[in-house]
């Protein structure tokens, strides 16, 4: 399996229900879960192969990417905290720390990195698909656990990424593709994985930001009527044409309505819906788009559509202590974690 959706999908799952349900069994399997898992951080940085076998423990492919090392600790974390055994907090911590000692001086990291040389292959600094999660999990970790490094680990990126990769074009606040090393601009990009930034960046304080860029991709969605998967900002033409039912916008609507009150983000959720309703549904689904311009269905949903986009979205008009974000974050899947103190 992959270490990585298996984790943020299934263990996330699992733990989260536990917390939820307080069902022992749940808890017992995310354990055995969680056990097999383990062998896939033994490479020589400590960094995570990408594959393991939950039989055998054997590991392979060892080129993975910054979301795929960095998101594992609040689920690892979580089971540590309530089994009472450190190995998991502690092999998830090594690991993002592993990655966090190989960013580049201006505080970047790449696109694609070897788990046993700790030697980037591809040095392409983005938010978006492969790095996302990362900063994501840098300070959610933080928010659940009290953690302190994570907390300096995220500061520091978010003032790169915002000092490398955001840039201002016809009003609008986007953040594309530089160089780790040099910071040189290589594109003007911008993908609905990227959409989750203004939640992150809410959650961490930073209003402002967050609401300009969440204005930018409302009108990514609206100027093409449902949100495609990648746009050139600069042109605002699209770049990939597929629609995936993804959460992120939706995702970062909740967390600006949270924190601001402000109505406009639910009238954006009003239009999320009503283009979802009209573009995507189907008799025993919600398909996926291989195109939004000719709005032509793929046969398939994406397991995450339950789980985050038909979730923030129900969130984004519930009363807004439905999920008291004081103790709870929720994992890349949007399983809500519960704050617990250390055994
Ligand atoms: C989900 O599996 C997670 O949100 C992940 O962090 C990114 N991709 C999908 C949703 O688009």
């Amino acid at each position: 399996v992959k270490n990585f959706d298996i984790t943020i999908r299934l263990l996330g799952g699992l733990l989260s229900g536990y917390q939820l349900s307080v069902d022992n069994r749940l808890l017992a399997l995310a354990q055995d879960l969680g056990a097999r898992l383990l062998p896939a951080f033994n490479s020589p940085t400590g960094m995570p192969y990408v594959e393991v076998n939950l039989k055998t423990g054997k590991v392979r492919n060892p080129r993975t990417n910054p979301a795929e090392v960095g998101t594992l600790l609040l689920e690892f974390g979580t089971l540590s905290r309530l089994t009472g055994n450190p190995v998991y907090y502690d092999k998830a911590k090594r690991a993002v720390v592993a990655l966090y000692a190989r960013q580049s001086p201006l505080g970047l990291v790449g696109s694609s990195i070897n788990v046993e040389t700790g030697v980037w292959s591809d040095s392409t600094s983005h938010i978006g698909g492969g790095i996302d999660s990362y900063y994501e999990y840098l300070l959610k970790a933080w928010l659940l656990f009290g953690d302190q490094d994570c907390k300096r680990m995220w500061e520091a990126s978010a003032r790169a990424v915002n000092e490398h990769l955001s840039e201002k074009v016809s009003g609008n606040f986007w953040y594309g593709q530089a160089n780790m090393y040099t910071g040189a601009r290589l594109s003007h990009h911008f993908e609905a994985l990227a959409a989750f930034y203004p939640g992150t960046l809410a959650l961490s304080g930073d209003l402002d930001r967050a609401s300009r860029l969440q204005t930018s991709t409302f009108r990514m969605w609206t100027t093409f009527g449902i949100e495609p998967e990648m746009i050139d900002y600069r042109s605002m033409t699209i770049v990939d044409d597929g629609y995936e039912l993804r959460p992120e916008i939706i995702e970062s609507a909740y967390y600006l309505h949270h924190f601001t009150g402000d109505e406009r983000y639910r009238e954006m959720g009003r239009t999320f819906l009503r283009d979802l309703i009209a573009c995507c549904r189907t008799d025993v689904g919600y398909a996926a788009l291989s195109n939004v311009r000719t709005h032509t269905r793929r046969d398939s949903m994406e397991s995450y559509f339950l789980a985050e986009t038909l979730k923030y979205l129900y969130l984004l008009f519930a009363s807004p202590g439905t999920v008291d974000l004081r103790n709870h974050v929720f994992n890349t899947e949007a399983h809500p974690l519960a704050k617990i103190s250390r055994r």
